[in-house]
């Protein structure tokens, strides 16, 4: 089977379907290959010096793993002299980072969450690199945050990297969703899967069921009629899985269909959830209704939600879209 690389799937795309321009199809090759760095980095374990806490804190309050900081820093590092950026925002970093007057500034705006599943780093469990991508508004000369404030449906592309047994690419500029496999031998990306689609019924669900007590009646009765089982009004059981990487739980779903959620709750009416809009839920829903699945709040489409700040957090509930809409219809009632 003749072996088709990344350059070669994004040449395709912007030579063939006119899909993409040549200064996004920069921005997907650097911003791949700043993955392949990271996963270099993770891949070093105990070996190298990446494992354990910065001792430092995020703009959240979260305490930072060294992985955190260094795949930022390729991050930043990598897409600074390209002349496709405009700016960057990242989970990590206070505020944006407008790219330095020494290079030429692009029309694109790039996110990123650099290290996700932290939590997972040191335990050898699967992490890995959320981004999003959104074109600079008309006529902006200086970038500033209010500018990256756009509906996840502005992204012009969207993907995700996971650090596991194989390292991935799942990438979408908006034409279905493709899955490149890193080959470590020779350090190119392989497409691996075309237009990923997502199993429209599903019987697996993947919740952090430790919150239970502290869930809204809408998730307390969608769960525990998934958990009722055969015996309960879906008339079939369930299986469960929690990887505590959204990454490796999305990707899952990807694979094999299910529904990930993490709701918001009872405990801090100030704190909406646990995941961030524009560096995890915006993407990982872009992909996922590529890929013929749905992404709610429990309300309303993530896609649609117009944000008021950058570090925004949001109930993420998505996947198999016959599951996304029964949980969110029941937040109606
Ligand atoms: P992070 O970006 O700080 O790693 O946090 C996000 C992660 C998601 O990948 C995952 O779904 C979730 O946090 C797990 O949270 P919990 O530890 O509450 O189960
Ligand atoms: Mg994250």
């Amino acid at each position: 089977m003749k072996r088709i690389s990344l350059t070669q799937h994004l040449v395709e795309e912007q030579r063939l379907h006119h899909s993409i321009t040549a200064e996004l199809r920069l921005l997907i090759e650097v911003v791949a290959s700043a993955c392949k760095h990271i996963s270099h980095s993770v891949g070093k374990g105990a070996l190298g010096d990446v494992l354990g806490t910065a001792h430092s804190e995020n703009v959240q309050g979260e305490v930072q793993k060294k992985l955190d900081v260094i795949s930022n820093e390729i991050l930043l590092e990598a897409n600074e002299w390209g002349g496709h950026l405009a700016a960057m925002a990242s989970e990590e970093m206070e505020t944006i980072h407008p790219i330095p007057h020494r290079y030429p500034m692009g029309e694109y705006m790039l996110l990123f969450d650099p290290l996700d599943g932290s939590s997972n780093i040191d335990v050898n469990v699967s992490i890995g690199t959320i981004f999003s991508v959104l074109k600079a508004p008309e006529g902006m000369t200086t970038p500033l945050e209010k500018d990256f404030l756009q509906a996840g449906c502005n992204q012009v592309a969207a993907g995700y990297a996971v650090y596991g047994p194989q390292t991935l690419l799942v990438l979408t500029t908006g034409n279905g969703v493709n899955c490149f496999t890193l080959n470590r031998e020779t350090g190119s990306w392989i497409l691996t899967e075309r237009h990923m689609m997502i199993p429209v019924e599903t019987k697996e669900f993947a919740i952090n069921a430790s919150n239970a007590r502290h869930w809204h009646p809408p998730v307390q009765r969608y769960i525990n009629e998934l958990l009722a089982g055969s015996e309960g009004p879906r008339g079939h059981n369930f299986n469960m899985r929690w990887i505590a990487s959204m990454v490796a739980d999305v990707h899952r779903i990807l694979c094999r269909g299910g529904i990930f959620m993490y709701p918001a709750d009872a405990r801090d009416p100030d704190k909406p959830g646990k995941l961030r809009l524009m560096y995890e839920a915006n993407p990982m829903a872009f992909i996922v209704e590529q890929a013929g699945g749905a992404a709610t709040n429990g309300n309303q489409r993530i896609l649609d939600i117009v944000p008021e700040k950058l570090h925004q957090r949001v109930p993420v509930f998505l996947g198999s879209k016959a599951e996304v809409e029964l949980v969110t219809s029941y937040h109606r009632v």
